[in-house]
């Protein structure tokens, strides 16, 4: 497994609900790295790009119009395997057969307000970092903490 880059989002049902902290922790404390973040409010054409995937999906426009219901919480992660982990830790889509223990088990009960997004390929995380931030909005560093979590 590589050292990967993800695209992790908390939706505004996260922000409105005053999980930002809760959630961030958890990948911090996972030990992925923190390379990008910013609280921003996400114009229509954005959200669209981002979910163009779902285009042709009945529930596109309510998912366009929720993504941009109010601030998000735009972050990148760097780790090994952080793409696959990052998804398993946010849970699965309906937060109702999301595992206690993840992000949408805890603290979501629908599809349409599930708190969080994440990548789901290392292809695609690099691609929604380069949409949702501009150059210079990301960090290189190097954590104290790193000689602690690789081998
Ligand atoms: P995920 O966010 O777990 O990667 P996805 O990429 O399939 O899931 O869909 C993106 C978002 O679209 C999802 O977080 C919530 C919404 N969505 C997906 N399937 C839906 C459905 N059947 N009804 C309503 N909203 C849905
Ligand atoms: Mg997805």
């Amino acid at each position: 497994v590589e050292v990967e880059e993800t695209y992790i989002m908390i939706k505004p049902d996260g922000v409105q609900r005053g999980l930002v902290g809760e959630i961030i922790s958890r990948f911090e404390k996972k030990g992925f790295k923190l390379t990008g973040l910013k609280l921003f409010q996400c114009p229509k054409e954005l959200a669209q790009e981002h979910y163009k995937d779902l285009q042709s999906k009945p529930f596109f426009p309510k998912l366009i119009d929720y993504i941009t219901s109010g601030p998000v919480v735009c972050m990148a992660w760097e780790g090994v395997g952080v793409v696959a982990s990052a998804r398993k830790l946010i849970g699965a889509t309906n937060p109702l057969n999301a595992e206690p223990g993840t992000i949408r088990g805890d603290l979501a009960v629908q599809t349409g307000r599930n708190v969080v997004h994440g990548s789901d390929s290392p292809e695609n995380g690099k691609r929604e970092i380069a949409l949702w931030f501009k150059e210079g909005e990301l960090c290189e560093w190097a954590p104290v903490q790193e000689p602690w979590l690789k081998e």
